[in-house]
């Protein structure tokens, strides 16, 4: 099966930041998590280099909007390898490969009957290259996202109809229940939808940065519908002499923030239905990451800097942060001192400690050689077939009931994996980090220290059990946290002498193996921090 995940193309006039970093995270967690099911996968970011905001910017700093967009990707191009995302191709919208392939698609629309000539009037705000109806004004006629004051604008363009697409979107919406999540937004999609569609325009008559219409290239089409058709256009020219788009299309989920909603669930999928082309399979639009109370946004100046977040915690430590504190989905506040309460008592103290007691007590009790679970390979318990995931390789070990059989690790694997394939990915994680915390309890249960002094042979079999069982949870949760946390869990998995990546085995291993002890996977902030 194939698998397609994307994130916006951010706008290349700004600088890249937490809220950026936070929707690319979020897809990345998603293919990883895809591979790591033996899936064929195709992750997709970018710039959105096109338009006012552009052009105006690149005016006032002296410069050809070439030169400004030249300038400025590569730094979001740094920010998706720095939040460690494994992107399969990044464009840029003023590839050549994108703007061949977008004027193709405007003519197609066309010569569907989908375009024709007209005025419009309206407010207009430049942030959000958008036109605004009455309804959506703030007060005194201003953008609400961007609290400034609209102006009026009145231009000979050329429209998309919309509006004969009304029909069809809702019979879309009614069909696929799932094609916008979470639910509250599908519904705030839909009640726009059913308000009425009006026809949008399609280009822009004053600017001359941008895609030219074909037929009348003194018009440059609206970034908008320029920057939409990028998750198709990429197919069709990411990989030299190939064309993927009938391997991928339709994608799998659009990741995106509300603050994009209208945009991708009503005209993007109406847009593609006129050009005959399928509506993407699903759309997840994620809530807003906050400083205090407001959105952080460049615009309002209280941006959290990704790159020095990451200097101080790690990549994998800003992952887990922002889909651990903020539900996904929602709206969520972070802070400095958040991440360093999170890293320190999840990170370093649940699962590094964690990780590192159960290295130490192999290492030390059993000369770091697993002990085979108790009874062998031959007969697999039930509670043990439960850790696995179903779909996966019979168990082949034999853990100790009290664990396996637990609510927090029975079956697992099954609903983490299920979650993934919802993108639920706060959920997932709460489901992960309850088994992280069980394993810690069984160690205080199990006291491994008490029964390793014992002189009993009936207690040399049960540390050998706690041992085996200890590993196996640390193994099976290791597995699960691959995609939130891909550096220490490579390390880990490494310690482990897990041999499995892609598919991932979370079918229960027998004993045997070395392990090997690690420093620290999550060091202390101050001694991450030695200049502080
Ligand atoms: O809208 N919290 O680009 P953009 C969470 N180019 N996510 C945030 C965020 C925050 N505070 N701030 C930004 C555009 N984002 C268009 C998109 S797509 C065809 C064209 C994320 O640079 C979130 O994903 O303004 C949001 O939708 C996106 O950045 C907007 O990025």
């Amino acid at each position: 099966m194939s698998f397609y995940v994307t994130t916006p193309i951010y706008y290349v006039n700004g600088e890249p930041h937490l809220g950026h970093a936070y929707s690319t995270m979020a897809a990345d967690i998603l293919a990883r998590h895809q591979r790591r099911m033996g899936e064929d996968v195709f992750f997709l970011t970018g710039t959105d280099e096109h338009g006012e905001p552009v052009s105006q910017a690149a005016e006032r700093q002296g410069m050809t909007p070439q030169q400004l967009v030249d300038r400025n990707a590569p730094r979001f191009r740094d920010m998706v390898a720095r939040v460690d995302a494994t992107n399969d191709f990044f464009i840029r919208t003023t590839d050549r490969g994108h703007i061949e392939r977008v004027q193709e698609v405007i003519t197609r629309i066309r010569e569907n009957g989908y375009v024709y000539e007209g005025t419009y009037e309206g407010w207009y705000c430049p942030r959000c290259a958008d036109f605004k109806f009455e309804n959506e004004l703030g007060p005194g006629n201003t953008c609400p996202v961007h609290e400034i004051e609209l102006v009026r604008e009145k231009e000979e363009n050329w429209f998309f109809q919309l509006s004969a697409f009304q029909e069809r979107l809702e019979e879309l919406y009614e069909r696929r229940p799932g094609f916008v999540k979470p639910d509250f937004r599908r519904n705030e999609a839909l009640a726009f939808i059913r308000q009425g569609l009006r026809d949008v325009s399609l280009s822009r008559p004053k600017l001359e940065w941008g895609v030219p219409l074909p037929w009348a290239p003194d018009q440059v089409m609206y970034v908008w519908f320029d920057a939409l058709l990028n998750y198709y256009t990429a197919l069709g020219y990411a990989r030299e002499g190939e064309d993927l788009t009938a391997r991928y299309w339709p994608a799998t989920w659009h990741i995106i923030a509300k603050d994009i909603l209208k945009f991708h669930t009503v005209y993007w999928p109406a847009f593609l239905m006129a050009a005959d082309l399928e509506p993407p399979q699903s759309v997840y639009v994620h809530g807003y990451l906050l400083m205090g109370e407001k959105k952080m946004s460049k615009s309002l100046g209280n941006v959290l800097d990704p790159f020095e977040v990451i200097d101080r915690f790690g990549a994998d430590a800003l992952r887990f942060y922002c889909f651990r504190e903020v539900r996904f989905g929602q709206d969520g506040s972070i802070s400095t001192p958040g991440f360093e309460a999170r890293y320190e008592s999840e990170l370093a103290n649940d699962f590094g400690n964690l990780a590192s007691r159960t290295l130490a007590m192999v290492d030390r009790y059993r000369n770091a050689v697993v002990p085979d679970p108790p009874g062998g390979d031959a007969a697999p318990a039930a509670g043990d077939a439960a850790l696995s995931a179903g779909t996966v390789a019979p168990a082949a070990g034999r853990g100790d009931p009290a664990l396996a059989d637990d609510p927090a690790l029975a079956g697992l694997p099954a609903r983490v994996c299920a979650l993934l394939d919802e993108a639920e990915l706060t959920e997932a994680l709460d489901e992960i980090w309850t088994a992280v915390r069980r394993l810690n309890r069984y160690v205080e249960e199990t006291r491994p220290w008490e029964l390793a002094k014992s002189e009993e042979a009936a207690d040399a079999e049960r540390l050998d059990s706690a041992l085996y069982s200890l590993t196996e949870g640390l193994r099976v949760v290791t597995l699960l946290l691959v995609p939130y946390l891909p550096q220490s869990t490579e390390r880990l998995l490494g310690a482990l002498a897990e041999p499995s990546r892609a598919p991932a085995d979370f079918g229960s291993r027998g004993g045997g193996q070395r392990i090997e002890r690690l420093p620290p996977l999550f060091p202390k902030i101050e001694a991450a921090t030695p200049a502080d």
